[in-house]
């Protein structure tokens, strides 16, 4: 097994925004490794896929038409612990409660306008990943930074 992978991805109001860069920067900084990476019109099949476990909530439904309603950016990101760790860059949830420093604390207002996703488990990493991206477009490289960001 290699490196703990998750997937991480700027929604439509992110990418409007024009919050891609300083998203990615945040990520890059704190030295995870970039191994996938495009910009994506979403279908709506693949976005009920993608919130299955959420099917029965009230919300499903513009969550839906929120993710399909404009490009969102795709990114598979590894490193050491990358999906709580990625969980923490992004913040809780509700913008509002998430704590300042993190994306959503610093970048946004509304639950349903939250700017970015992140994957809540290794598991779920995988199978993410595995929806939004092929084989082909994900990199395995080793960075030469790599033994300063990890022994
Ligand atoms: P997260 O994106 O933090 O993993 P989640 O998986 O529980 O949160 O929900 C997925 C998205 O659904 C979330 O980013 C925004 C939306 N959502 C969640 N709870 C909501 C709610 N109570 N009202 C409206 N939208 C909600
Ligand atoms: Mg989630």
């Amino acid at each position: 097994g290699g490196l703990e992978q998750t997937y991480v991805m700027v929604k439509p109001d992110g990418v409007q925004r024009g919050l891609v860069g300083e998203i990615i920067s945040r990520f890059e900084k704190k030295g995870f490794r970039l191994a996938g990476l495009k910009m994506f019109q979403c279908p709506e099949d693949l976005a009920k896929k993608h919130y299955e476990e959420l099917q029965e909530k009230p919300f499903f439904p513009k969550l839906v038409k929120y993710i399909t309603s404009g490009p969102v950016v795709c990114m598979a990101w590894e490193g050491p612990g990358v999906v709580a760790s990625a969980r923490k860059l992004i913040g809780s949830t509700n913008p509002l409660q998430a704590e300042p420093g993190t994306i959503r604390g610093d970048l946004a207002v509304a639950v349903g306008r939250n700017v970015i996703h992140g994957s809540d488990s290794v598991a779920n990493g995988e199978r993410e990943i595995g929806l939004w991206f092929g084989e082909a477009e994900l990199c395995k490289w080793q960075p030469e930074l790599t033994p300063w960001l990890l022994e």
